[in-house]
């Protein structure tokens, strides 16, 4: 028999392996400076599940170099393996870990979800309208003022983007917001952000659309809510009728009957 296992001694190890690994990684700023309410507690939630992984990994790198080591087979032996029939103690353990493991994962992100989607009563609309390969953007509580790949948003209030591809899916991502949403032809998908710092980003399409997709970008502008009201003010073009078809074409391709009843 193999006698018992070390398993303080394994434990040791990994969580010193865990707590030394999580070391390096948290002190990389994987995702840059956070410009929305949304990012420090999405950056909270990435560091968790670092520390996670790197003790899922330490535990396994654990195991496996302890049985290469202790189970190695001596020089000269050519007798076949000891035959094992399951351990039962194991096989609840490694059910039972994981699980609780993924169970807490899915609870905290959706905890997390729930409260940077919370809706705001004074929130902004903002149309999005995406086509290979450029974005723009429409205010429908400012008359629906139109303006190409230049987006200003006032600082500190909730904005809604309601997005409208025109033709392939797009992914509207601005990585200091952190939020990134799907636009799908036909649908209407809403990304909420609440940007609080002022400054000058970029929005990116994180979805690969076509040749010119690595260039599809638009200049994001977070502003003093003065500043937004006088430029908004200055635009001289409305959403063109096109886009504006396409914005009702998404409501009518969400049909409300049960699919298969004709509703598409
Ligand atoms: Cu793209």
């Amino acid at each position: 028999m193999y006698g018992r296992l070390p398993i303080a001694k394994m434990l040791a190890v990994t969580v010193a392996m865990t707590a030394a690994i999580s070391a390096v990684m948290l002190s990389i700023n994987w995702d840059g400076q956070e410009a929305s309410t949304a990012a420090p507690k999405i950056d909270d939630l990435l560091n968790v599940m670092i520390v996670l992984s790197s003790f899922v990994f330490s535990l396994v790198m654990v195991m496996l170099f302890y049985a290469l080591w202790k189970f190695k087979a001596k020089p000269g032996d050519e007798s076949d393996g000891e035959p094992i029939h399951g351990n039962t103690r194991l096989e609840i353990a490694w059910t039972l870990i994981p699980t609780i493991i993924v169970l807490f994962g899915a609870g905290y992100s959706w905890s997390v979800l729930n409260d940077i989607e919370e809706p705001a009563k004074n929130a902004l609309t903002v149309d999005v309208f995406s086509q290979q390969y450029a974005w723009s953007f429409g205010y429908p509580g400012k008359g629906n003022a139109y303006v190409q790949g230049e987006l200003h948003v006032p600082v500190n209030r909730q904005v809604q983007f309601k997005m409208h591809s025109q033709d392939v899916i797009h992914s509207f991502w601005v990585p200091e917001w952190r939020i990134k949403k799907d636009n799908v032809p036909g649908i209407t998908t809403t990304a909420t952000v609440t940007p609080d710092r002022v400054g000058a980003y970029q929005l990116i399409c994180t979805e690969l659309c076509g040749f010119g997709h690595a260039s599809m970008r638009a200049k994001v502008v977070v502003e003093p809510p003065a500043d937004f009201r006088r430029w908004v003010a200055g635009l001289k073009e409305t959403v063109p009728a096109p886009y504006l078809e396409s914005i009702r074409q998404d409501t009518e391709t969400n049909p409300v009957e049960p699919l298969g009843a004709g509703g598409a």
